[in-house]
């Protein structure tokens, strides 16, 4: 799609641009089943609600304090971390988390289903900005498929003319009551410990998780569906993936909320973070001219 209709309106009476937070172009959609805003900068998805099932809540987190500028990381919702995950051992000036959830994406496509789902395509492809910073040639494409459930699509492309290996996350900040309460079912086995700055190889006993301070894990190896449940929320949450060999559990909690200036140091009971990812001993080797899809599915039970 190139030009964007006078009044806004992508999908009439189901989605529509708009200037969204600080500014930022958005995509508000709206139809009888789901809610849900994806920015343009990043390809962020910032909000979904079901307007069915078993809660009708918001699926995600975002900071009251977030950041919405150019060139600064959206504190909520789903960051989209490419071509690498945390800062860049080789370079400490790099931006963490990558490039792509800083930059400004393109509306590709936009279409509402008969069922009331409506999915939205951005794409970002490489040029001299990202090519100093990583020196790839890439498209990318982010699919949001807002309906009762939440489906997101990254699709990475190598566009030059020799293998790249690149690390991947869609960061989802889940929206919880209180991450205190909260029972994480779906994780079990080794995991690296990132919490505080070190990287430490641990084993978590199999059964669920419960939070007792600041959780930072990466799990290499695991491709199993996650169960947030949330007693104060009164409902559980739910993260599938396809694509996924990593999966990243984080909760800030009280110190490194009080840290960030894009999170409100009383905020990190509400969230917690389910991310599907390939990272580290999991990056992904993509030939030329082949595609890589990773795919995330949240919904509540
Ligand atoms: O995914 C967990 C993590 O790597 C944490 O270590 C923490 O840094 C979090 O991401 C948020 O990173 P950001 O760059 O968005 O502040």
């Amino acid at each position: 799609m190139n030009a964007f209709p006078e009044d806004g309106w992508i999908l009439p009476g189901a989605a529509r641009l708009e200037a969204g937070e600080g500014g930022l172009s958005r995509i508000v959609v709206a139809t009888p089943r789901t809610e849900g805003q994806i920015y343009l900068h990043g390809a962020h998805i910032g909000y979904h609600r079901p307007l069915e099932g078993p809660s009708r809540a918001p699926t995600l987190f975002m900071s009251r304090s977030s950041w919405f500028e150019e060139g600064k990381p959206i504190r909520g919702g789903i960051p989209v971390v490419f071509p690498w995950f945390g800062r860049r051992a080789d370079d400490p000036t790099a931006p963490q988390h990558g490039f792509a959830r800083l930059r400004s994406w393109t509306l590709r496509s936009a279409e509402c289903r008969p069922d009331g789902t409506v999915a939205v395509v951005l794409g970002l492809e490489s040029d001299p900005a990202t090519r100093a910073l990583w020196p790839h040639d890439f498209a990318l494409e982010l699919r949001a498929e807002f309906g009762v459930a939440l489906s997101v699509e990254l699709a990475v492309t190598n566009r030059g003319a020799a293998p790249f290996v690149f690390e991947e996350a869609l960061h989802t900040y889940l929206a919880v009551a209180d991450a205190r309460r909260v029972v994480v079912e779906g994780f079990g086995g080794p995991y690296v410990d990132t919490s505080g700055g070190a990287r430490t190889a641990r084993k978590s006993p199999a059964g669920p998780i419960r939070l007792a301070g600041e959780t930072d894990r990466i799990y290499s190896g695991h491709r199993a569906r996650v169960t947030v449940r949330d007693p104060e929320g009164k409902r559980a949450l739910v993260v599938e993936r396809e694509g996924s060999d990593s999966a990243v559990l984080w909760n800030p909690w009280i110190a490194k909320a009080k840290a960030m200036p894009d999170f409100g140091d009383d905020e990190w009971p509400l969230m917690l973070c389910v991310e599907a990812g390939n990272v580290a001993d999991c990056a992904v080797t993509l030939a030329p001219g082949a595609t890589h899809r990773l795919r995330t599915r949240i919904f509540a039970e």
